[in-house]
């Protein structure tokens, strides 16, 4: 049960630079919580991941929602990741051909191969976007494909989810880990289980998001990285609430590692 070893040791186990350093990071500043700062203004970005930095271990990005993106924000968005000792995620999905896929990652207006130790990426297209990425990643870089989803009606197939974790058996060297939302989903105790849906507050949103709570997801469902949005960033105080649930994950998670 890939559930059981601690983080330190899955650590060791690892073919991926980022899932090592993810790993290592979550058991020395003992969190594994990830902030989803879906914020469109990147001042209040920056204002809350000051704020929140020492908390997490992970902050995850929609580049494309940022009304007044620079380049100057990466500059300051990587010092506060250096600062905090965290990792930057950008929750793009990728989803086209490969060829699409290896512009999409380091070209245009984000160019995010240059600042994203991660990026989030569906197999439907097949193996080809992983062949784009690995071609176009430097050794430092991640992806975490995504296996299952969280909203409800989502079109993902138990066929479609073990074809995922057989795909991502080939880039040992490039995948992180996978965003699903089951223990059952896959084995290998070196990959990292991201998973988004959690809220303290509420069961769902107005448009098919379900939430599950720290205890199950952690507990039942295997998760590593729990990916809170709106839990901490439309809380009335972000900050308070971000060590609500960084203490709330991580006695759940001690509680998994220690039987
Ligand atoms: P919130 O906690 O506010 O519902 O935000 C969840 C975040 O996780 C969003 O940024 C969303 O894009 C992402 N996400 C998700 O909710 N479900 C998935 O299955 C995969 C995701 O990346």
């Amino acid at each position: 049960d890939r559930t059981l070893l601690p983080y330190e040791k899955r650590a060791e186990l690892t073919s991926n630079s980022i899932a090592k350093r993810l790993f290592t990071i979550m058991a020395t500043k003992k969190t594994n919580l990830c902030l989803s700062v879906d914020l469109t203004s990147s001042t209040k970005i920056l204002d809350l991941v000051q704020k929140v930095g020492e908390h997490v271990c992970l902050v995850k990005t929609h580049i494309d929602i940022v009304e007044d993106y620079t380049d100057n924000f990466i500059v300051q968005l990587k010092e506060l990741a250096q600062k905090f000792n965290f990792l930057v995620l950008e929750d793009r999905k990728y989803a086209d051909i490969g060829h699409t896929v290896s512009l999409q990652y380091s070209k245009g207006l984000y160019n995010v191969a240059d600042w994203a130790d991660c990026v989030t990426v569906h197999s439907l297209p097949g193996e080809g976007i992983l062949k784009a990425l690995n071609d176009s990643a430097h050794s430092s870089r991640g992806v975490f494909l995504l296996a299952e989803m969280s909203s409800e009606g989502n079109l993902i197939t138990p066929d479609y989810t073990e074809a995922t974790v057989k795909m991502a058996a080939k880039y040992p060297e490039l995948i992180t880990g996978f965003v699903c939302q089951k223990k059952s989903t896959f084995k290998d105790p070196s990959l990292i289980q991201l998973t988004p849906g959690v809220q303290l507050e509420s069961s769902k949103d107005e448009l098919g998001q379900v939430y599950n709570t720290p205890e199950k997801v952690i507990l039942e469902n295997g998760a590593d990285v729990i990916v809170v949005g709106r839990g901490i960033v439309s809380a009335k105080n972000p900050e308070a609430q971000a060590v609500v649930y960084k203490d709330t994950l991580w006695k759940c998670y001690t509680k998994r590692v220690s039987g």
